[in-house]
């Protein structure tokens, strides 16, 4: 019996499935358990998410605006200098790349948090990717599907300011600065979109493979770079300090080769035991397409940008 998934980019308003463990109103370790003020105003951006409206009702809705407090503009200002500072050594080249347009062309920088709906603009035109505003994180299985239709799914909240330098769940620290210079970079969008195709009617085992390489590759991957190790993951590139450790000499490295990665024991609350170095997207896009095709599915699936629909073959 094969899950349901989604087979038109409306069906996307169906792939909610909030995983709430990591909230501020359950994990006691969260740094805003404690602070009800910051609870709120979590969850009134939260809120702000056109739950199953914004395709269903039709693509004209633009995406909610938030008027960020001077407070939350302090913690945005302090993360994006402190990683600012260290990018150019340790992140690869497609982020810088990435990163120097969004400077460029989409108001990026320490004074404002950019907007999501200027931020979708900016990618759609650049590799066809854009956001959907999201209230925390998602089940991997809908994460995953969203992925093949281009479509990124967004938080908006951002992390407490007594913790400027990690966030127990993802913040809009994470998706602006972590992700989204990535999601600039055509092969990267492919490499990505091609993950979420394989995530679509797979088993629960299959998802909870490809979720465990997507953490390794588009959250916490490096890879070689004229020689050096360079940082792609976007859990890295919003974490100050686990990029400095990752690009240390303490870890332990280990080439991607998807089989192994994909059953690789991970640490969602903690600096990751071991990292997988790939040789160059080129190379980890070639090793994910072997991979993938070897999940067995009743059926095939080709995306048809035209639509913005699936082919079920
Ligand atoms: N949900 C949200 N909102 N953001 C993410 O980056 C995210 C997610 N990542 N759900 C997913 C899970 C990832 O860790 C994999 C696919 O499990
Ligand atoms: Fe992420």
């Amino acid at each position: 019996k094969v899950p349901w998934f989604p087979r038109k980019i409306r069906d996307l308003d169906k792939c909610n499935l909030l995983i709430t463990k990591y909230d501020p109103d359950m994990d006691q370790d969260h740094p805003g358990f404690s602070d009800p003020e910051y609870r709120k105003r979590r969850c009134f951006i939260a809120e702000l998410v056109p739950a199953l409206h914004h395709w269903t009702k039709g693509m004209g809705e633009p995406l909610p605006r938030v008027e960020y407090t001077p407070e939350e503009v302090a913690t945005w200002r302090e993360v994006y200098r402190t990683l600012r500072t260290i990018y150019p050594d340790l992140a690869c080249r497609q982020f810088l790349g990435g990163l120097q347009q969004l400077e460029r062309e989409c108001g990026y920088g320490e004074d404002s948090i950019p907007q999501l709906r200027e931020v979708s603009a900016f990618l759609k035109e650049k590799t066809g990717f854009q956001l959907r505003p999201v209230a925390g994180l998602l089940s991997a299985r809908d994460f995953l599907a969203s992925l093949a239709f281009r479509v990124f799914q967004c938080t908006q909240y951002i992390r407490h300011a007594s913790a400027p330098m990690h966030s127990p769940e993802p913040d809009c620290c994470h998706e602006l600065l972590g992700h989204i210079p990535m999601l600039a970079d055509k092969e990267f969008a492919q490499f990505s979109q091609e993950i979420g195709l394989a995530s679509l009617g797979a088993s629960d085992e299959d998802i909870e493979r490809l979720s465990t390489l997507y953490w390794f590759t588009v959250e916490f991957g490096l890879c070689k770079q004229n020689g050096t190790v360079k940082a792609y993951g976007a859990g890295l590139l919003s974490s100050y300090g686990e990029l400095i450790y990752a690009l240390s000499n303490e870890p332990e490295y280990k080439p991607f080769n998807p089989e192994e990665t994909a059953i690789q024991p991970y640490q969602d609350q903690t600096f990751q035991p071991v990292y997988f170095v790939s040789e160059s997207f080129e190379d980890a896009k070639i090793k994910m397409r072997r991979y993938s095709s070897s999940i067995q599915r009743p059926f095939s699936v080709r995306y048809d940008p035209f639509t913005c629909s699936l082919e079920v073959l």
